[in-house]
């Protein structure tokens, strides 16, 4: 990572249904993250968290956007919006922005604030498709729906803070889905996304998979976000998670993924902006889900053993 890596907490539980993935930047921080990277040669500046105010002070179905399928609509908005506003700076000063979260409902706003004057290429590391809309979640929870949100489904055509202004459905690959809801599958069907499965993986290798979703996400683009949900991994390898799917990629899976997307970041400039989400120390053993996170954010950065 040559530029100077800015770390922006987003302590935002809005989005999923569990309480404690608000404290996912601070378990972050204190696994050793600005150690970590220090140690590995990355430059690296802490703004600080954004803030955010605690959901027990809030109504979740009192939102002005008026949508009873979508919970804490309006803190979301504003969470977002404040974080889009963060990245979009930190990329006009040259930096890094490295989002810690909170739910995964904060992409919404890192991506939005990525892509505000560049085409941005994402590639999503998640157990989930997180392509739900109001109109089709299951659950109502804002964190089952940023890429749906990055890419203007439904609702979100209308929401300008919501809708990515320059992602497109060709420049986004998921890399190990294992648990999709039937109208997410029907939608990645109907799309242009690329979307890996963990039987892909499986079959032809983490390596060989990753390098095809760069390439997707990255031809035609002016940069490429990276959003790692740490539920992508095995249960066994980072429990900390408020919705653990079994099945996962491994420990080292995910180190080798990430060495891949160093390589090309290191070969095209490629790595824009990243977000690291759904930490739940609550649900953890011994920090280890934000240990893990520490670790794999510092092989995206081009952490080397010797
Ligand atoms: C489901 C929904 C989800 C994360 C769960 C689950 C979504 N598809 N995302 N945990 N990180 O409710 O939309
Ligand atoms: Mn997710
Ligand atoms: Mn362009
Ligand atoms: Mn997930």
């Amino acid at each position: 990572m040559s530029r100077t890596v800015r770390i922006i907490g987003a302590p935002v539980d809005y989005g999923a249904n569990r309480r404690g993935v608000d404290m996912g930047p601070s378990a972050i921080r204190y696994a050793g993250l600005a150690e970590t990277l220090a140690a590995a040669g990355i430059e690296a500046r802490d703004d600080g968290d954004l803030f955010v105010p605690r959901a027990e002070e809030r109504d979740p179905d009192a939102g002005t956007l008026d949508h009873e399928n979508a919970k804490f609509i309006d803190e979301v908005q504003r969470a977002c919006e404040r974080l889009g506003d963060r990245v979009e700076e930190t990329l006009a000063d040259g930096e890094f922005p490295l989002v810690l979260g909170g739910d995964h409902s904060i992409s919404i706003g890192t991506m939005n604030g990525a892509s505000r004057d560049a085409d941005l290429g994402v590639v999503w590391f998640d157990a989930h498709a997180d392509l739900n809309t109001p109109s089709t979640s299951p659950s109502g929870n804002v964190h089952g729906m940023p890429l749906a949100a990055a890419l203007g489904y439904d609702e979100f055509g209308d929401w300008d803070w919501a809708n990515a202004p320059n992602v497109r459905e060709e420049s986004v690959a998921y890399v190990g889905l294992r648990s999709v809801d039937e109208k997410e599958r029907e939608a990645i069907r109907d799309s242009e996304i690329t979307a890996f499965t963990m039987a892909d993986i499986d079959e032809r290798g983490i390596t060989a998979v990753v390098e095809d979703a760069l390439a997707a996400a990255t031809d035609g683009t002016d940069g490429l976000h990276v959003s790692l949900d740490l539920d992508w991994l095995d249960p066994s390898a980072a429990p900390g998670v408020g919705t653990p799917v079994r099945g996962g990629v491994t420990y080292r899976e995910a180190h080798s993924a990430l060495e891949v997307v160093a390589e090309h970041a290191e070969a095209h400039d490629s790595l824009r902006s990243m977000d690291v989400v759904e930490v739940n120390p609550i649900l953890d053993e011994s920090n280890e889900t934000a240990s893990v996170a520490t670790e794999i954010v510092a092989s995206a950065f081009g952490k080397r053993t010797i």
